[in-house]
């Protein structure tokens, strides 16, 4: 399918045209047909000769209707400009080509109509100079007299060769519905219009609506009138969506496929027509289907912070336009730079941030996202626009290649200081270190840990055993030599005092994982655990304390509190008369 929208001054005959090439009546509401006039969007459509459709977006061209007039074309692609040939060349034939200028439509024909009243070459030649000048460029013209139907074969014709040269729309891409209408029907419940540009569309999909805290669901779509189970862009849809009270969404809502947009009401913007610092401090920014007042702050000779009245989906590259209703004036375009740009609160940070900004053309860059903010999550590039193809150093986190060795170095920096600081420490708490070098994510501390370093009981720390002081080495050795033969058998309190462990040696050798402690002055090395469960599982089950005590060799000082560490690391489990099992 083919979506254009009409554009021109008010009474120019786009209504009248829509109606002679569709039979289709684009005037819905009796006010309108009363008034001989388009107040709101129109939606007709027809089979060009070549087979294809062609749905039209009828817009108002009375100058109070503007911005519904920019409701209908900032989705659509394509345009078909309307001029009366009796007329010529008026102040809304201007706005609205502004309009189409400012979002960029490359596409576009112009049809001449009332050429039953007129001689239609002196506004061909005007309209056409004028198009001339915008990104729509030079465009095929065709004279057309709605009343008397000359010219509406040759505008089919131009329609076709039109259709034909549209890029074709993709199909892989998120859903971003612009809602342009929104309505009820019995039975059915909440129903939303709009011109489906890129993605594709199933009964059954789950789609995102600002605001809501629960996705929405697609329980019917229809296209062109009828029913379907699926709508692939470019097409007009209507999707009802059963179940969302019909006061959620309205004109410049949009649904999007979940995950893929950051809802944002602070975008940096590049301008394409007046300079920023003539621009007024609020406007209205025009994008899909939504109208949102805006505060301006300039930044570059081009460049300009918007804040929004309401957050909007937008995405790095996403064209916009700025108007300001009070003097009907199009400002001109916007392109979407940075739709989370950072802070300005330091002094000098605006015209340093216009310094970035100059940088950027609004096309999506990985490693320029990657550079400027440093660390980032896979989710959050990618709902701003910008393709991923990069492995996260960590969980979905995205890093700098440059800062990420930066962060490396400090962290092995940071450690060493650390160790200086605590000699007793196994290492420095991961937490710590996640504060110390100001990281968002304790699995960055974990990744950025590299040999001889490594993480042990939440520490960092070197990996060998030397992590010890040397004292509490050599004395856990002695235990070793001591011990190693009997390894149930916990040294006497007054051993330990001899060996030189007192509380905070031995809590050091625990947390090195060179001692095991069971209770107070109650320790272990550390393999005792496996040993033991071994042993115990040996025993005809279940078994006693006093029988565990006898196979393992020890004491009840060692065989109470083990079985216990046992019981809770689920190794055993005690059953109501005391016996215990080991738990296979
Ligand atoms: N003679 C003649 N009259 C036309 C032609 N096209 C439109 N008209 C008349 O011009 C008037 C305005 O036509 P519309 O089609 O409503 O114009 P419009 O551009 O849709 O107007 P808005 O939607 O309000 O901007 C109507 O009275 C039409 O009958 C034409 O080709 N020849
Ligand atoms: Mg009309």
């Amino acid at each position: 399918m083919f979506v254009v929208a009409t554009a021109g001054h008010v009474d120019h005959g786009k209504s009248t045209l829509v109606r002679a090439l569709t039979g289709m009546e684009p005037d819905r509401w009796a006010e309108e047909r009363r008034r001989g006039m388009t107040i709101d969007l129109g939606f007709a459509w027809t089979t060009l000769p070549s087979g294809g459709t062609v749905a039209f977006v009828d817009v108002p061209g009375h100058e109070r209707f503007v911005p519904n007039m920019l409701a209908g074309v900032g989705p659509v692609p394509a345009a078909l400009i309307v001029v009366a040939a009796d007329e010529g060349w008026m102040p809304q034939s201007a706005e609205h080509l502004a309009a189409l200028d400012a979002l960029g439509v490359a596409y576009g024909l112009l049809a001449v109509t009332r050429a039953d009243l007129a001689d239609p070459r002196p506004a061909t030649a005007r309209a056409r100079a004028e198009i001339a000048e915008t990104s729509l460029g030079a465009v095929p013209a065709v004279a057309v007299s709605g009343l008397t139907g000359a010219g509406l074969p040759q505008l089919r014709e131009a329609l076709d060769r039109l259709a034909a040269q549209l890029p074709a729309p993709v199909v892989d891409d998120p859903v971003r519905l612009w809602v342009d209408r929104s309505f009820t029907v019995r039975g059915s419940g909440t129903v939303v219009t709009g011109t489906l540009g890129t993605g594709r569309l199933r009964v059954g999909d789950e789609l995102e609506l600002a605001g809501a805290d629960e996705p929405v669901r697609v329980r019917g779509l229809h296209s062109l009138g009828e029913a379907r189970p699926e709508a692939a862009a470019v097409a007009r849809v209507a999707v009802n969506l059963r179940g969302t009270p019909r006061d959620r969404l309205g004109r410049g809502d949009a649904l999007l496929t979940p995950g893929r947009f950051h809802h944002t009401d602070l975008v940096d913007v590049r301008l394409a027509g007046d300079p920023a610092a003539d621009l007024p401090a609020t406007l209205t920014l025009h994008v899909g289907s939504a109208a949102v007042p805006v505060r301006v702050r300039p930044l570059g000779p081009d460049t300009v912070r918007l804040r929004l009245a309401r957050p909007l989906p937008l995405l790095v590259g996403d064209r916009a336009l700025l108007r300001d209703p009070g003097r009907h004036h199009v400002s001109g375009g916007v392109r979407v730079l940075d739709v989370a740009p950072p802070p300005l609160g330091r002094r000098g940070a605006a015209a340093a941030r216009a310094q970035v900004l100059a940088e950027l053309d609004g096309r999506p860059d990985l490693a320029g996202e990657l550079r400027r903010r440093r660390l980032i999550r896979t989710g959050a590039l990618i709902r701003m626009g910008v393709p991923v193809h990069a492995e996260p150093v960590a969980g979905d986190w995205l890093a700098d290649p440059a800062h990420w060795r930066r962060l490396g170095e400090r962290l092995t920096e940071e450690v060493a200081r650390h160790a200086r600081e605590h000699p007793l420490e196994p290492g420095m708490p991961v937490d710590a270190l996640r504060q110390r070098l100001a990281l968002p994510d304790r699995v960055l501390v974990e990744a950025l840990v590299r040999p001889p370093l490594r993480i042990h009981a939440g520490r960092v720390g070197a990996a060998s055993a030397n992590a010890l002081p040397e004292p509490v080495a050599l004395a856990v050795q002695r235990v070793r030599a001591e011990y190693g033969d009997r390894p149930f058998r916990a040294p006497e309190a007054d051993r330990l005092v001899d060996l030189g462990l007192g509380p905070r040696e031995i809590g050091a050798a625990v947390r090195a994982g060179a001692l095991l402690r069971l209770a107070d002055n109650v320790v272990l090395l550390p393999d005792a655990l496996d040993d033991a469960v071994r042993v115990l599982a040996g025993l005809p089950q279940p078994f006693t304390l006093s029988a565990a005590r006898q196979a393992l060799d020890t004491t009840r000082r060692v065989a109470v509190p083990l079985l216990e560490l046992l019981d809770r690391r689920g190794a055993t489990r005690r059953l109501p008369d005391d016996a215990r099992i080991v738990v296979t």
